[in-house]
């Protein structure tokens, strides 16, 4: 499998709790290499164009909300087999459903308020990528 990208970010929750360094730490000590990373806020513009997907879904005002109430800490992340490989690190979207080690196991504390977010496909992961960093910030 040849090395690629995946587009992750350390949501509202885990930030106001205290885990950017433990989260960091897991992804890092997980094979992963970060290649960008800010910490920044979602505006609620920011919000629904990045969740523009779950926009019929019913939980979708709530998301927009949390996601945008406070900073997050995005990166962009490089190993074999990015994506599948950081959705199974993160667990479930539900943590009374994740696996033990993973990161929304460790540090999520609701479906809804679940600590972390990682792409779904290489596509999404690109577009996920180009819409927090220039291309002069992806290394
Ligand atoms: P993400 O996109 O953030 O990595 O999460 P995911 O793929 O595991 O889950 P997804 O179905 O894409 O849902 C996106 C985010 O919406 C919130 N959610 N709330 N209250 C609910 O029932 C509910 N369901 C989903 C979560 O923050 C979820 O990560
Ligand atoms: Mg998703």
């Amino acid at each position: 499998m040849a090395t690629n990208r995946t587009f992750t970010m350390i949501k509202p929750d885990a930030v106001q709790n205290g885990h950017i360094g433990n989260i960091l730490a897991m992804i890092t000590n997980g094979g992963f290499k970060i290649v960008s990373l800010k910490l920044t806020q979602l505006t609620i513009a920011d919000a629904q164009a990045f969740y523009a997907v779950h926009a019929a879904r019913p939980f979708y005002g709530e998301l927009v909300e949390f996601m945008s109430r406070g900073p997050i800490v995005a990166a962009i992340l490089e190993k074999e087999n990015a994506v599948e490989d950081f959705r199974t690190l993160i667990g479930a979207t539900n943590p009374a459903e994740a696996a033990e080690g993973t990161i929304r196991k460790a540090y999520a504390t609701s479906i809804g308020e679940n600590a972390v977010h990682g792409s779904d496909s290489d596509e999404n992961a690109a577009i996920e990528s180009a819409f927090h960093f220039a291309g002069r910030e992806q290394f």
